[in-house]
């Protein structure tokens, strides 16, 4: 069996890092030089895409995706998701205004064609704002919850460093966890 995840989200949040983490094989990915105000950040860019494969049994693998994080390659999101079963939203908990990026992360997923996949979300870099509480993303999610508590209007929140094979691997099992359940029992039309 094979089950297929997308790690999504803006630049620098450890997408590409999340990949390379757990892929068993050499992951495959399309970075380079980073140019523009993306250079200030970091070294390299995702210009369309990662891929790796977790093989968890002889019959059973995990297809991870990475997808860009600039705007300007945003186009690949959609053929990413059309392809993929769970989408973790990879955000950066010590960018300028990371309640802004969830908002506008999640925002954009839940009107994607394919809205009602199993979503999670991991908040990265955390130790690099010890000074920001994770209460900080409790309106947002008081706000999704109010219009429509189902798991993919209202996902999961957890921490994660990409740079660690067992926070990413949590991650994973959580999204598992989430479309066990959703195949188990159909997800009715939501409101939101
Ligand atoms: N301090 C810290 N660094 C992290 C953490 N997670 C990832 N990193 C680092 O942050 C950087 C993330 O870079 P990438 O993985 O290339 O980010 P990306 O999301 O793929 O970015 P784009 O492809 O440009 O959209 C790497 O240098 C990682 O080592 C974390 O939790 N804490
Ligand atoms: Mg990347």
């Amino acid at each position: 069996m094979e089950s297929r995840i997308l790690f999504l989200g803006p630049v620098g949040a450890g997408k590409t890092t999340a990949v390379r983490t757990i892929s068993d094989i050499e992951a495959v990915d399309t970075d380079v030089q980073a140019s523009d105000e993306v250079a200030d950040l970091k070294r390299t860019t995702t210009v369309a895409m990662d891929m790796g494969i977790l093989q968890l049994s002889d019959t059973e693998r995990v297809v991870l995706y990475g997808a860009p994080g600039q705007d300007r390659f945003d186009f690949m999101w959609e053929i990413l998701l059309e392809q993929s079963d769970a989408v973790l939203l990879v955000l950066d908990h010590s960018a300028a205004d990371p309640v802004a990026d969830f908002r506008r992360y999640h925002t954009a997923l839940m009107q994607v064609p394919r809205q009602r996949l199993p979503m999670a979300v991991g908040l990265t870099h955390v130790d690099c704002a010890p000074q920001l509480p994770l209460s900080v993303y409790d309106d947002y999610l008081h706000a999704a919850r109010a219009r429509c508590g189902c798991m993919m209007c209202t996902p999961p929140v957890l921490t994660m460093d990409t740079r660690e094979r067992s926070d990413v691997r949590a991650a994973l099992v959580t999204l598992a966890a989430m479309l066990e359940v959703s195949q188990r029992l159909p997800i009715k039309p939501c409101v939101a």
